[in-house]
């Protein structure tokens, strides 16, 4: 029914972070850019509101798509291949604006921060009454971490989007995962994954002192 209606599930999209870490704790960053590519897609369901925020969101995957693509490809195969790889070349303490690229480990920590917020937010609509507002819980996830990092004038425009978000169950159904509970009981299934990737990258990146790139 929702592939004829040319929608598509937030189901799949989770599924790609189950993908990502590999036998040997290692997070693949293809499939981790194809969950980011469906969060950003389903972003656009949300209405225009949230463009500021899509925008920001494809232009670091496209940064790291252009790195997967690129010449040294096959340094950007896990986020461990990448961060030794950055490291070993001198690519990561560059200043922004300094006119050398953005490098993968900075542009990647933008995403790791959002994932954050992501398992937080989910997790609340999860455990949430039935009556709980979206908005509510998405901005106390927010708060609790991506906020931190940005300036008042982003968090302000984050807020006023916030309040748009549609009710608990609706929001739960344009998952189109199915009903309400259904779409619950894969949340349950699909976060202990999105956990998995947060916990290994953010070990990763404290273990190189990666979590403060400019
Ligand atoms: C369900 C509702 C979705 C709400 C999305 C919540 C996230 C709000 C984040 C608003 C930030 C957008 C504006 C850009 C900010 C950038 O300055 C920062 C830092 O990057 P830098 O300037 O250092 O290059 N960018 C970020 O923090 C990355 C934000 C990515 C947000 C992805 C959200 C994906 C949503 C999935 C929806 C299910």
């Amino acid at each position: 029914m929702a592939a004829a209606r040319g929608a598509f599930s937030l189901r799949e999209v989770l599924a790609a972070f189950q993908t990502c870490v590999t036998e040997r704790r290692e997070v693949l960053l293809g499939p981790y850019l194809c969950g980011w590519r469906g969060l950003i897609r389903f972003l656009h369901s949300l209405g225009a509101i949230f463009s500021f925020v899509s925008k920001d969101a494809v232009a670091k995957v496209q940064i790291m798509e252009n790195y997967c693509r690129g010449e040294q490809r096959e340094k950007y195969v896990s986020l461990q291949s990448m961060v030794e790889y950055e490291l070993a070349n001198g690519l990561v303490n560059a200043q922004r604006r300094s006119g050398r690229p953005d490098s993968g480990c900075r542009t990647v920590l933008r995403l790791h921060r959002a994932l954050c917020w992501l398992q937080l937010f989910l997790e609340g609509l999860r455990t949430g009454q039935e009556d709980s507002r979206t908005s509510v819980i998405c901005t106390d996830s927010y708060n609790a971490s991506l906020a931190t990092y940005h300036p008042w004038v982003i968090r302000k425009a984050a807020t006023v989007a916030f309040c748009t978000l549609p009710p608990r169950n609706t929001f739960l159904e344009i998952m189109n995962v199915g009903t309400p509970e259904e779409a619950v009981a894969m949340l349950g299934e699909a976060l202990p994954y999105i956990r998995d990737v947060y916990g290994i990258t953010q070990e990763l990146f404290a273990q190189h002192k990666l979590l403060d790139l400019p």
